[in-house]
C-alpha cells in the first residue's frame, strides 16, 4: 500500500472540477485517507515546490498555487504514486494523452489543474507539509466495504 500526495489546484477549484477529479480517483479503485481546503501561503508554496527553486517558471508557479484556494489531499493505493500520474497525465497538457485529467480538461502548463507526488520520498516530503500524521484515516483491514486489493 503506498501513499501520494495530491493537489487540485486553484484552476481546479475555480472551474467547478474538484468532483470530476475526485471521481476518476475513486472509479480507479485509490482509496481517500485525507483532506484539506485551504489557502495556500508563499511560504507552503514555495516548500512544496522548492525542487524547482532555480527553474525560470518559479515565480510564476507560486503565484499560480497561491491565487486561490487548493484541495489538497492523500490517496493510498497499490503503486498509487505512479497510478495518479497516469491518471493526471502529462505535465504539459499539450502533450498529455486524452483519457487523461490534463489531456481531457487542461489546456496549458501554467494551468494543469492536479498535482501528484513523483516519488516514494517527495511523497513523504509533500504529505508531511500538508497534514499531520494523525489526519491520515487507516483502513481497516475487514470486509467493511471500505477495504479492497491487500489493504
Ligand atoms: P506538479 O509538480 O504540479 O504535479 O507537476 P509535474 O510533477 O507533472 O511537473 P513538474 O514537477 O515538472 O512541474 C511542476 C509544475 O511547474 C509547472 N511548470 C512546469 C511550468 O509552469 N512550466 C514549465 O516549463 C514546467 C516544466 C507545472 C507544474
Amino acid at each position: 500500500m503506498e501513499r501520494t500526495l495530491v493537489l487540485i489546484k486553484p484552476d481546479g477549484i475555480q472551474r467547478g472540477l474538484v468532483g470530476e477529479i475526485v471521481a476518476r480517483l475513486e472509479r480507479k479503485g485509490l482509496r481517500m485517507c485525507a483532506a484539506r481546503f485551504l489557502q495556500a501561503g508563499r511560504a507552503l508554496a514555495e516548500t512544496h515546490y522548492a525542487p524547482h527553486r532555480e527553474r525560470p517558471f518559479f515565480p510564476g508557479l507560486i503565484a499560480f498555487l497561491t491565487s486561490g484556494p487548493i484541495l489538497a489531499m492523500v490517496w493510498e493505493g497499490p503503486g498509487a504514486i505512479a497510478q495518479v500520474r497516469g491518471l493526471m497525465g502529462a505535465t504539459d497538457p499539450a502533450q498529455a494523452t486524452p483519457g487523461s485529467i490534463r489531456g481531457d480538461l487542461a489546456l496549458t502548463i501554467g494551468n494543469n489543474l492536479i498535482h501528484g507526488s513523483d516519488g516514494p520520498e517527495s511523497a513523504a516530503r509533500e504529505i508531511g507539509l500538508f497534514f499531520q500524521p494523525d489526519d491520515l484515516v487507516e483502513y481497516r483491514r475487514a470486509a467493511d466495504g471500505w477495504a479492497h486489493g491487500e489493504g
